[in-house]
């Protein structure tokens, strides 16, 4: 038999070897790179890391509500093992603006804020979508032409709450037998969801019935000294004519009460008054007679905030639109039993 050229055959083995050697090398050691660079190697949890670094930019401390709500996301963020940065605004759309600059240049997993008004948003939202961070707006909204800059908003459905103030007043004014219903109106914050929403509600609500009339509306910013001062320039104004008070929150309700005291007239008897937001203070005051109806609107959006802000840290989809399950209290109902209300 020839000589099998096993030398070069086994040196061709062994250069094989040698070969597949190196390549089982090569592809292992690519692996184990791909491996660790796209994680799949089991990364022990670091239980001092925070699950999640959420940036909020909160609008003031202008209200009860407000403070109540920024009191319940410190209290969520807690609960959910949130890093949260909150900052607040002092009731300034440009610090607002600022915070969410420097989360971006913190590079937070989430930015979520409380828009004071509508318009102005579209430069820093594209900023932070241009840094790929997703945005949550948290109790208002926005009002864009540019698709995508946020991910969804958490609040409540400010125009039902025009709705139930409306329809509470209609009952009312059945109740009384009234057939004309002369209206003042103390708005909130101009151009701010909640006003907007509010007074949309209200208004197409009444517009259909001949006996409701709307004598003026006027800018309270949702603050209890300018819910004073709005007042005070109402009765000067318009007098005895004034049948309801339609106030967009408590706090300018709480303030406007000793104005009508302090004129000699009775309110919640003399004048019909309804207010929204819920606070303890406005149900106090509801049950002692001095206003007539309060719509809730829920501070505590907390814990909705931190879930959605963990779901688009771990890149699921979530709801665009979330609004929380909200009540009318009112002199038509026994209110002892009702729970404090914490804000
Ligand atoms: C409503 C919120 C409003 C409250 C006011 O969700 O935006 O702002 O009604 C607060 O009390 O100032």
């Amino acid at each position: 038999m020839g000589n099998k050229i096993t030398g070069n055959i086994s040196g061709a083995k062994s250069l094989k070897r040698s070969k597949t050697g190196r390549l089982a090398a090569l592809i292992l050691s690519l692996a184990l790179l791909i491996c660790f660079s796209v994680g799949c190697g089991k990364k022990e949890e670091n239980p001092n890391e925070p699950r999640l670094l959420l940036g909020f930019s909160q609008i003031g401390s202008e209200s009860a509500w407000r403070i109540g709500n920024t009191r319940d996301i410190e209290e969520q963020a807690d609960n959910y093992g949130v890093s949260l940065m909150l900052e607040n605004a002092n009731q300034k759309q440009e610090n607002q603006i600022a915070a969410i600059r420097r989360f971006i240049a913190y590079k937070v997993d989430v930015i979520a804020f409380s828009p004071i008004v509508e318009e102005g948003w579209d430069n820093v939202l594209q900023e932070a979508a241009d840094a790929g961070i997703p945005v949550i707006l948290v109790d208002r909204d926005i009002n864009t032409q540019k698709e995508g800059l946020t991910t969804c908003l958490i609040g409540a459905d400010f125009y039902k709450e025009g709705v139930m103030a409306a329809e509470y007043l209609i009952r009312k004014a059945d109740s009384l037998e009234l057939d004309h219903v002369n209206i003042v109106e103390i708005s909130g914050t101009i151009n701010s969801t909640p006003m907007r929403q509010r007074q949309a509600g209200f208004y197409d609500t009444i517009a259909n019935d001949p006996r409701m009339t709307v004598l003026e509306s006027i800018d309270g910013d949702f603050l209890k000294s300018r819910g004073a001062e709005c007042m005070k320039y109402l009765l000067e104004t318009y007098g005895d004519d004034i049948d309801v008070v339609f106030s967009h929150n408590d706090e300018m309700t709480l303030g406007a009460l000793p104005v009508i005291e302090k004129a000699g007239i009775t309110p919640g008897k003399d004048i019909i008054i309804i207010s929204i937001d819920g606070g303890q203070e406005a149900i106090n005051v509801l049950m002692e007679g001095k206003i007539n109806c309060v719509v809730e609107c829920t501070p505590k959006l907390g814990k909705a905030l931190m879930e959605t802000a963990l779901k688009l840290k771990g890149g699921e989809t979530v709801d665009p639109l979330i609004h929380p399950e909200e009540q009318v209290f009112s002199d038509e109902m026994d209110l002892n039993d009702l729970a404090p209300r914490g804000y």
